[in-house]
């Protein structure tokens, strides 16, 4: 019978402080870059306040990038994510498990870090995906967590600072590496002189190409789903923007949003405001059409850009007495599912490249991209570029 429980003892080499920093860095940056463009993307769905009047529609293509990035630094995270929680796992083991409050603190920031990291990356990933099985609302639960990571991440980084700080100075020729074992239990094989120092480097220099590798061909296989010249190498990539009718991916079929065929042909226009009105399609032909080169940005990851025709909002608007626009609440044919019904700021509804397409890439909608009239406007996610448009409501104030 042992007399007291000894921890496991780790024969890797790498399961050290530099290891642990230098891949930690890396991962920073990818969760940075995931962090700031879902905040974009938060707040161009979700607008608070103070930011109602004001949201940008320039640069056109900035929500393709932002949530193009998001999805691409995100899944860059998942083998960052993996060698981080291998170089420091032996940590788990640390005896005694607490060595005071200060301690016990800093190891349930650690948790919490970790698992909201992991869910969080299992959540984003299973949205590129278009699953959500969730009991309760992916986008609010993935925005709350994205604070609940950084606000831990920033506890950690507090903690460590004064080993990130020593990472930063070089070495002293044959000083041995700290080792992020557990107190007490020197690892197996843990390196003491200079040979060994030599053998550390070796190694991290192979696990960080290793990391390298990986994290190139996960990006290579997915970013073609956002960036059009690696198209041909999205072969992981859940969506591939070449498939689908008239040049363009599919989100929710007519049928699946049970876009009612009778409701098609007795289909109206109406748009509010001090001079309301209704038009049927040859109406709206027959005003002045326009035309835009703009990119669908879904938030699940894929975009591209297409060529729409159609009538500016702008111009439909001036007509119902609103010259400066207005917020709108766009009302679609749509009888199931979420974006029937969503809202567009003023600065969209007087921009000129803000349209009620009527037609794709040289075509008359096709049922699935919207028929008869759909919303395409700049710099705007994906599932606010509503089809099947069948009423335009201003919203006071
Ligand atoms: N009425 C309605 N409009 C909608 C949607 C929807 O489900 N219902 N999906 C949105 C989403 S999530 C995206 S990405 C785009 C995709 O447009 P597309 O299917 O024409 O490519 O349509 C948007 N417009
Ligand atoms: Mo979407």
């Amino acid at each position: 019978m042992q007399s007291r429980i000894r921890p496991p003892s780790f024969s890797g080499r790498l399961h050290d402080v530099r290891t642990a920093t230098v891949v930690g860095r890396l991962l920073g940056i990818a969760v940075a870059i995931c962090f700031l463009t879902g905040l974009v993307s938060h707040l161009l769905q979700e607008p608070p306040g103070w930011l109602i009047g004001h949201l940008p529609t320039r640069p056109v293509s900035g929500y393709r990038i932002t949530q193009g990035l998001h999805v691409i630094s995100g899944i860059a995270a998942v083998p960052l994510l993996l060698v981080k929680l291998w170089t420091v796992y032996p940590r788990l083991f640390e005896w005694p498990p607490v060595r005071g409050v200060g301690h016990a603190l800093e190891r349930l920031s650690i948790a919490v870090l970790v698992a909201a990291t992991i869910l969080e990356l299992f959540m984003g990933l299973l949205n590129t995906v278009q699953w959500y099985p969730w009991p309760f609302s992916f986008r609010s639960v993935h925005y709350a967590l994205g604070w609940v990571i950084i606000g831990s991440l920033l506890v950690h980084l507090a903690v460590k600072a004064p080993q990130i700080a020593a990472h930063w100075r070089r070495p002293r020729p044959g000083a041995a590496p700290q080792v992020a074992a557990p107190q007490g239990a020197a690892p197996q094989g843990a390196a003491t002189g200079a040979d060994d120092e030599q053998l550390v480097r070796a190694d991290r220099r192979s696990l960080l190409v290793g990391l390298g590798v990986a994290v190139g061909t996960v990006t290579v296989v997915t970013a073609g789903q956002s960036v059009t010249p690696l198209a041909k190498l999205n072969l992981l990539a859940p969506r591939h923007p070449d498939n689908g009718e008239q040049g363009l991916p599919v989100n929710r079929t007519a049928s699946a949003a049970g876009v009612d065929r009778n409701a098609v042909r007795s289909w109206r226009l109406s748009v509010g405001g001090p001079q309301g009105y209704e038009l049927t399609l040859e109406q709206l032909r027959a005003l002045p059409q326009h035309k835009a080169t703009l990119p669908i940005a879904c938030v699940e990851g894929w975009s591209k850009s297409a060529h729409w025709e159609g009538v500016r909002i702008k111009d439909l608007l001036e007509r119902a007495g609103l010259p400066d626009g207005a917020r709108l609440r766009v009302v679609s044919l749509q009888t199931r599912g979420g974006y029937r019904v969503t809202e567009m700021d003023r600065t969209y509804t007087r921009d000129d490249l803000t349209l009620l397409a009527l037609r794709l890439n040289g075509e008359v909608l096709s049922p699935d991209h919207g028929y008869p009239a759909r919303i395409i406007a700049p710099n705007r996610p994906g599932l606010l570029q509503t089809k099947w448009v069948t009423r335009l409501e201003v919203i006071p104030g």
